[in-house]
């Protein structure tokens, strides 16, 4: 399977991976936005060292109870990270939700939209068809502030997978060709630690829907919930959820530790490539 995103064409038969880009003010420094910028960049560059192949560049914080970032302050965060990273040649990816992010991240060289709401704000689906980039999907159950309340399902599975599969059809009705599209179960939004895992259990099933999958689950709370660490202690339990998601059909992981997944990768596809060998 290919996705295409701005002219490129991502082979996704091997799993690739997403290193993450968050750009946050600094508050202990005076140099302001081009402090975070300079770092992002620098922390850009180290994932690409390290074995990703996309970076995603995020300046609106999704986790649960955040502030909404006004559109001017989402812009002069994450437009300068895409402009220094493009001239490495690295495929970019910009989280966000706004269709004034979606138009001058295009302009400004990024290759894919991940937006976890899906397109569904006003202005953003026809902003995103507009452009040529790719775009992924993710389901997520309210919003980032109300989340946690909303999780009653009869079937997680069932009903994020009809929801994916209405986005994709709305997507495309705007004019999006499905060869641009990437879906996400959104491993964390809206789901109890249990369906988390249900979702997570379903990969191969997501997998076989005729787009690419990607799966988040660096560091989240539901792995702090199963293995009882705090976020900066949550590498391997991140890693192999990676590795979980990569062997039941995902095509792309969304991480912070390139490098130790990377390694999880390499070994794992060392022994596929050597299986069914006299
Ligand atoms: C520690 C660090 C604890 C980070 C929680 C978090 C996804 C995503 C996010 C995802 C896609 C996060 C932008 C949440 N998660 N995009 N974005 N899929 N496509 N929380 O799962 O990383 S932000």
């Amino acid at each position: 399977m290919k996705w295409l995103c701005a002219g490129r064409k991502l082979n996704c038969e091997t799993p690739l991976i997403m290193g993450i880009v968050n750009v946050t003010p600094d508050s202990f420094s005076d140099g302001g936005e081009h402090y975070s910028c300079d770092k992002a960049v620098e922390h850009g560059l180290k994932l690409l060292e390290q074995g990703a192949d996309i970076l995603d560049i995020g300046g609106e914080s999704t986790r649960p109870g955040a502030p909404e970032v006004p559109v001017e302050e989402e812009l002069a965060r994450v437009i300068p990270v895409v402009e220094q990273l493009s001239e490495t040649g690295a495929i970019l990816s910009v989280d966000t939700s706004k269709p004034q992010v979606i138009l001058c991240a295009a302009q400004a060289g990024a290759h894919i939209i991940n937006d976890v709401r899906a397109l569904q704000w006003p202005g953003a689906l026809d902003a995103a068809a507009s452009t040529n980039l790719g775009v992924c999907l993710m389901h997520m159950r309210g919003t980032p502030k109300n989340m946690q309340s909303q999780t009653q399902y009869a079937d997680v599975v069932e009903e994020v997978e009809s929801f994916l599969l209405s986005r994709a059809q709305a997507v495309q009705r705007a004019g999006i060709r499905s060869e641009r599209i990437c879906l996400d179960y959104g491993f964390g939004f809206g789901k109890t630690v249990e369906q988390n895992f249900q979702l997570l259990a379903n990969t191969d099933r997501f997998a076989q829907l005729p787009y690419p999958l990607l799966v988040g689950l660096s560091r989240k709370s539901s792995l702090g919930a199963v293995t009882g660490r705090s976020v900066h202690e949550r590498v391997v339990a991140s890693v192999t959820g990676a590795l979980i998601a990569a062997q039941r059909g995902a095509s792309i992981v969304r991480v912070h530790d390139v490098a130790a997944t990377r390694d999880a990768f390499k070994i794992w596809l060392m022994t596929a490539s050597q299986t069914h060998k006299e």
